[in-house]
């Protein structure tokens, strides 16, 4: 029974950790987070370029149609 609430625990831990580059109104403001390695921004680099969260405004993937829907998805300019 512990350890069912131990890995629970972890889980919710590890999911309330998780940072999405929705949470980033600028694609600079993520790929500084990124850039200071802060806790779990290896997630706002998906493809593993080196660039956080292409579709945000600055973006090199901004003017992309898939993009723009993501922006429509979570409001972002
Ligand atoms: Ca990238």
């Amino acid at each position: 029974m512990k350890r069912v609430v131990l890995l629970i625990l972890l889980l919710v831990v590890s999911v309330e950790a998780r940072v999405y580059c929705s949470n980033f109104d600028t694609q600079a403001d993520a790929q500084a987070y990124y850039d200071a390695k802060k806790w779990g921004y290896q997630s706002l680099d998906g493809d593993k370029d080196g660039e956080a969260c292409e579709c945000l405004y600055g973006g090199s993937h901004y003017d992309k149609s898939y993009c723009e829907k993501w922006r429509d998805k979570y409001n972002k300019g």
